[in-house]
């Protein structure tokens, strides 16, 4: 087989570089990292050099490139079959899926009110109208999907939709938004994965800082 690649920004913002990143390295995956720091003040030029729409991720295999975090988790997720990076049973999996597209096309106040930092120290900001009835959403989606699979995970074991999930762990962690003891118990196991420790280790190791993303 080809391959894989998958080209991201700086781990210690890119939320969307972060989703499928996490998802191929806990489900044991194998592929090759291109990190291209952002280059805000001249428009990221680089990235138009591998990505059709000059945004990160994107995944190469062989002559097949695929963007959006989502979609290359799909793309993945059917290569290695065995990763079961979703769950098994059809029913989890809609939900699983229901749940995920909801975090890639929704919670935009949250977004962009607390983006990503991986490094910065925790502390409230003055927060814009609908982030916390998005904080809300997402406490309750973490509750209801642990309620019903006994957790430590969304679906019991780590998955896609975790994944997905996994930049809101920092952001609500970085803002200081939860105090709920469910929602704090979700965000301990998944900062506890390997593959989380991993990354929030490479991001506060890097030397670049993103005005743009410094709230
Ligand atoms: N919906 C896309 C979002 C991709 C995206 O917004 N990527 C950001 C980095 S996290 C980016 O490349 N920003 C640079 C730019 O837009 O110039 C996905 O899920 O992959």
């Amino acid at each position: 087989m080809d391959r894989l690649t998958l080209y991201i920004g700086n781990k210690n913002y890119s939320s969307w570089s972060f989703r499928p990143w996490i998802a191929m390295t806990a489900a044991g995956v194998p592929f090759e990292e291109v990190l291209v720091p952002f280059d805000m003040a001249a428009g990221n030029p680089r990235f138009r050099e591998f990505s059709p729409t000059g945004q990160v991720p994107l995944l190469q295999h062989g002559s097949t490139r695929v963007w959006q975090s989502l979609a290359i988790i799909e793309y993945v997720a059917e290569l290695y079959p065995e990763a079961a990076l979703w769950p098994k049973e059809r029913d989890k999996r809609a939900v699983a899926r229901a749940v995920s597209m909801e975090m890639l096309a929704g919670f935009r106040a949250l977004r962009g009110a607390c983006p990503m930092n991986i490094r910065r120290p925790k502390s409230k900001i003055v927060l814009a109208d609908g982030v916390m009835a998005d904080v809300s959403r997402i406490e309750t989606i973490w509750r209801d999907l642990r309620a019903h699979s006994g957790g430590p995970f969304l679906f019991g074991g780590f998955s896609a939709a975790d994944a997905m999930f996994a930049p809101v762990v920092n952001r609500f962690e970085t803002y200081d938004l939860v105090t709920t003891g469910d929602t704090l118990s979700y965000m301990a196991a998944i900062k506890a994965h390997p593959a989380w420790q991993a990354w929030e280790d490479a991001a506060r190791a890097e030397p670049w800082i993103v005005e743009e993303d410094e709230a």
